[in-house]
Order: C-alpha cells, then sequence, then structure tokens
C-alpha cells in the first residue's frame, strides 16, 4: 500500500449555484476511492479572471489526504467535473464547477495534460488566500513560500461570501 499524500485541490464554480456546486464537491471528493477530505476552506466569491462578460466565481480550496497517484487523483477530478455537467466550451469561460490539481505533496510534475504545482497558482489571490486560511506556512514547491506570494500577488477583489 503506497504511503497517503497531501494534496490540495481549487474548487471554482459560476454557474447554477455555484456556492451549492461547491459544498457537493467537497463531499464528492470525500468520497473518491482511497482518499479522504482532510480540511476544506471557507467559500469565496472573486470577479472572474478571463472574459469579463461572465458572472463572478466562488472558489475554495479543499485539502485531501490520498493514495492515488497524480494522474489518477487528476481522472477522479475529471470524473466529479463531468457529474457536474461540465461541459468545455469557452477556455477560461463560465463553468459549472472547475477543480484543479494545486500540489501534491511536495511533487513537481510537467508532462502533457499534467503540471503541478498549477500554472496559474502563484498569481491567483482566489487560490491563494484560501491556501494561506488553511496552511498558512505552506511551500509551494518551485515559488517559494505561500506568504510571500501573497505579498506579491495582485488583490483581485475577493470576499469572503
Ligand atoms: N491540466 C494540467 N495540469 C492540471 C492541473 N494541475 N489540474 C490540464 C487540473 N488540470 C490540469 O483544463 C485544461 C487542461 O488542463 C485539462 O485537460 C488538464 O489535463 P480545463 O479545466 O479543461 O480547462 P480550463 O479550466 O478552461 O483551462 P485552465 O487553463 O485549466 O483554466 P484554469 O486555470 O482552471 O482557470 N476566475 C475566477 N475568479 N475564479 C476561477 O476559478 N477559473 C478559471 C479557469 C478562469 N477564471 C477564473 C477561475
Ligand atoms: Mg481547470
Amino acid at each position: 500500500m503506497p504511503e497517503a499524500v497531501t494534496a490540495w485541490i481549487g474548487l471554482g464554480s459560476n454557474l447554477e449555484d455555484p456556492a451549492g456546486q461547491l459544498q457537493r464537491a467537497f463531499d464528492e471528493l470525500d468520497r473518491l476511492p482511497h482518499t479522504r477530505l482532510a480540511a476544506r476552506s471557507a467559500l469565496y466569491r472573486s470577479p472572474p479572471l478571463g472574459p469579463p462578460d461572465q458572472p463572478d466565481y466562488v472558489n475554495a480550496v479543499a485539502c485531501v489526504r490520498t493514495t492515488l497517484a497524480p494522474r489518477e487523483l487528476l481522472q477522479a477530478l475529471q470524473g466529479i467535473e463531468a457529474a457536474h455537467g461540465r461541459v468545455r466550451a469557452v477556455h477560461w469561460g463560465p463553468r459549472t464547477l472547475d477543480l484543479d490539481l494545486l500540489l501534491y505533496g511536495d511533487r513537481v510534475i510537467d508532462e502533457p495534460g499534467l503540471q503541478v504545482p498549477h500554472p496559474g497558482l502563484a498569481e491567483r489571490e482566489f487560490v491563494l488566500r484560501p491556501l494561506a486560511d488553511l496552511e498558512p506556512g505552506l511551500d509551494i514547491p518551485g515559488h517559494g513560500t505561500l506568504a510571500a506570494l501573497l505579498a506579491t500577488c495582485p488583490s483581485g477583489g475577493l470576499q469572503p461570501l
């Protein structure tokens, strides 16, 4: 049995009751095979990054303990997105549920279809703030400390829901 790894998941939604989508997704993460939900952040409202003609997002992060390999976890996340009716249409466009694999232990992965840490993480207040709420001392492999990233991250109008 492989050792459990701590992984961090970013959750985002801006369609069809976003807060409800995220609450359900937390429960679904806890029910994934070989995975348990260890912590969930508060929900935040954030203005859209990307095309501005779309509703505000609700964002949060989850911490899981898992023995799934990174690709297995990504596939499991995509399965949850699909069950929420996610249709991939516009890049950075509106979505019922987006689940990003932010961090997988201290691993750095750069493969076709899987980059960890998630490429947008370091510049996104809607990811950094909820991460810092749960684990202020976190190190982001290849980027330094979470506290330093937050100090230089552009302020994106994030509001607790
Ligand atoms: N992929 C590679 N690495 C990862 C990873 N670590 N986690 C690949 C998840 N997926 C990863 O993603 C495209 C491909 O990324 C996948 O096939 C996977 O193999 P996608 O979810 O299909 O497409 P996308 O979400 O439209 O593109 P992308 O680049 O993932 O967008 P982001 O970065 O997820 O951003 N504004 C606010 N306020 N809040 C948001 O949550 N989210 C987005 C989407 C835009 N604006 C936002 C928000
Ligand atoms: Mg995505």
